[in-house]
């Protein structure tokens, strides 16, 4: 009893420390995003593509990126309306294979993510750089449910989860930086959790 009861004192205490300033664990799987859901027929006419500042610009079937090395992590996410889930666990291509493949030209330091339905999200490219970035297929083993990005989302496990672009189409590769869809709208350019880089100046301001 008493160990048991030490061990669980232990796991809030790891799991405090795991848990950026203003934000509350949720066990439940929000669903979050401006407008409505893609619904595919099939994927005859789906693709990905990678373009800007790159050597190989690129265009992929699904069956194509299914075919580059594969990776599996267990992570935290943070969305900004203040929710965080731990151990999440995130099937997918690692960043980095996009990059062996395209060859980023040495000017390119900001990723534009491009969604379905014109939705954006600004990264820098340092940050995609992390081993724990993917363009993930999979959450828990099976394939993302639609409201969750299916077939394919960037997962940027380092920022607030707005910039884990659902619904993912395409990377374009950028020298300077600009807002995407939230980040005109208000949202941090950066948007860090653990700074609390939650809000910006908007564009229009
Ligand atoms: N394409 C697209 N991706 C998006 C969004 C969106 O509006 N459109 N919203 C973002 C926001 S604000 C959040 S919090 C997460 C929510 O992901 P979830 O619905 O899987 O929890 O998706 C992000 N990705
Ligand atoms: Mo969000």
């Amino acid at each position: 009893m008493a160990f048991d009861f030490f061990n669980r004192g232990r796991k809030a205490e790891a799991d405090a420390g795991r848990v950026p300033p203003g934000q509350v664990v949720t066990k439940k799987f929000p669903v979050l995003h401006y407008g409505s859901v893609p619904n595919y027929k099939d994927l005859e006419n789906w693709d990905f593509k990678v373009w800007g500042l790159v050597e190989n610009p690129v265009t992929l079937s699904l069956q194509q990126l299914l075919e580059l090395p594969q990776t599996q992590i267990t992570t935290d996410i943070h969305c900004v309306t203040r929710w965080s889930k731990l151990d999440t666990q995130w099937t997918g291509v690692p960043f980095r294979e996009i990059v062996e493949l395209v060859k980023p030209k040495p000017e390119a330091k900001v990723v534009m993510a491009h969604a379905e339905s014109n939705f954006t999200a600004n990264v820098p490219l340092d940050v995609l750089m992390d081993e724990d970035v993917m363009l993930a297929h999979s959450f828990d083993g099976k394939p993302l449910e639609p409201d969750h990005g299916y077939p394919l989302r960037l997962l940027v496990p380092k920022r607030y989860f707005w910039k884990s672009a659902k619904w993912l189409r395409g990377l374009e590769f950028m020298a300077e930086d600009k807002p995407g869809f939230w980040e005109d709208a208000g949202y941090h350019m950066n948007g860090d959790p653990w700074k609390e880089e939650r809000y910006g100046t908007p564009t229009w301001w």
